[in-house]
């Protein structure tokens, strides 16, 4: 072979081996964790705030007399509009009250860790300057501000994990809503048998660069919570794809498992197999039972992810205090949503739910953070939780007699009222059907009041 040729196929191997390390080098050269490690501070913290905020946040689920049925998020779909039609939203979308500061100090303040912001629901209108898309906040709507940006600023300066949620259904983008067909109905994305051709270029040419985007502009990403699975155009593989995708850019992201197709419904853990995503995502409903998986419950304060006043069925603070517990005492988390309005208000009323989740975990949050679920099955009183030789009992129903019955096996060591600063100790005595500890006649808490068990070894 001649010598130039030789030169040549050298120079050509050098220029490729040059580019691959170029290509690894533009992964991050952040230090990668172990995969305990990465969901270590996700596992600790259990208590997130989820944020559905959009165009559909102006229209409020009601069109003339009609309300729309289930979340007002899907007024796109539930109202009947053409994409024509919903496009003047985006453009009239000008939330001039919107702070991130104090929304992420009311969440700091009701005891959440971490922050989802929806960057693009299903409607398909981004709220982040898309390179990709003019149908975005900067583009699109009069607001002009980068909305992902301000938040994640806001989280950075106090200390909560910013998270992003984005929406792999799109009943916006001409390649993605399928609306190729005649009488495109968006619920057609159900119906396995229509299967829409332009959907791979969709997630190549705009979904994985809009997800590169928020990855690579906005800092850290505690979480990518993706939604919109089950869309039969989707595929495991794209799945796969993108998990890769954003962990090669930042490895320490953690993933929803709606990333990929294991989800088995809203019951949000995966099938048998192998599917791509870091946590299972049950959806406005809790296990029976603990799982020794991750997962997070994620639900509603009333019954919208979306604001929608005509929806006055709000949860009570009890009841989301005491769903929190139930969810930790099973080894979960719970990501807990605020539909801001238009304006780019909370309602009012999650804001008193806020305020007194916060009351109730600022005194009782040693119990929670950080907190598993125990070996116990669950008293008919409330829950245990645990961490290292300490057993929680959340008792949501204090005993009228005093007398607080504890699983036979735990061996108590030392028992207080956890909010009892005088740390007296209870005294408690062992029998063979159970441990009952001598408690305060009058509940510490009227939601729940904890007893801290320190366990003999
Ligand atoms: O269709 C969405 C819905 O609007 C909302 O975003 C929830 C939240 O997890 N996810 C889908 C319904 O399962």
């Amino acid at each position: 072979m001649k010598m130039k040729s030789l030169k040549k196929i050298m120079l050509l191997t050098l220029v490729v081996v040059l580019n691959a390390n170029l290509g690894l080098a533009q992964k991050s050269n952040v230090k990668k964790l172990s995969d305990d490690e990465r969901m270590e501070w996700w596992r600790d913290s259990k208590f997130g705030m989820f944020i559905h905020w959009g165009a559909y946040s102006i229209i409020g689920g009601e069109r003339g007399t009609k309300i729309a049925g289930g979340g007002a998020e899907w007024a796109m779909d539930k109202l009947d509009y053409t994409v024509e039609e919903y496009e003047k939203f985006p453009e009239m979308f000008n939330p001039v009250m919107f702070d991130a500061d104090a929304w992420v100090t009311m969440a700091k303040n009701a005891g959440m860790k971490y922050i989802v912001l929806t960057s693009k629901h299903h409607e398909g209108f981004g709220l982040w300057d898309s390179k990709v898309s003019d149908y975005d906040v900067i583009d699109k709507s009069p607001f002009k501000r980068d909305i992902v940006k301000e938040l994640a600023e806001a989280c950075k300066k106090q200390g909560i994990k910013f998270c992003l949620y984005y929406s792999i259904v799109d009943w916006h983008h001409p390649q993605a809503q399928g609306n190729l067909f005649p009488n495109y109905n968006i619920s057609q994305h159900d119906d396995p048998s229509v299967v829409n051709p332009e959907f791979p270029k969709y997630y190549e040419n705009y979904m994985k660069p809009q997800v590169g985007e928020l990855l690579k502009n906005y800092g850290d990403i505690g979480v990518v919570w993706f939604d919109g699975d089950w869309i039969s155009d989707y595929t495991t593989e794209m799945g796969k794809d993108l998990y890769k995708y954003i962990r090669d850019i930042q490895p320490n992201t953690i993933v929803n498992n709606r990333v990929d197709k294991g989800r088995m419904g809203m019951e949000g853990m995966n099938a048998e197999g192998n599917f791509a995503g870091d946590f299972g995502t049950p959806e406005q409903e809790i296990p029976d039972t603990g799982i020794d998986s991750d997962w997070e419950a994620c639900m509603t304060m009333n019954g919208s992810w979306g604001y929608k006043p005509s929806d006055n069925n709000w949860k009570s603070s009890e009841d989301l205090i005491q769903k929190l517990v139930d969810i930790v005492s099973k080894g979960g988390n719970f990501l807990l949503n605020i539909g801001p309005d238009g304006f780019g208000r909370f309602p009012a009323e999650s804001i008193r739910r806020l305020d007194a989740m916060g009351e109730w975990t600022k005194k009782n949050g040693e119990a929670i953070y950080g907190a598993k679920a125990s070996p116990y099955d669950k008293p008919k009183w409330g829950r245990y939780t645990q961490k290292g030789n300490v057993i929680y009992a959340h008792v949501f129903d204090w005993p009228k007699d005093g007398l607080l019955k504890l699983n036979k096996n735990i061996k108590v060591k030392k028992a207080t009222v956890l909010t009892d600063n005088s740390n007296t100790e209870l005294s408690s005595i062992a029998t063979s059907r159970e441990v009952l500890v001598d408690v305060p006649m009058l509940a510490p808490d009227a939601t729940v009041s904890v007893v801290k068990i320190e366990l003999a070894k």
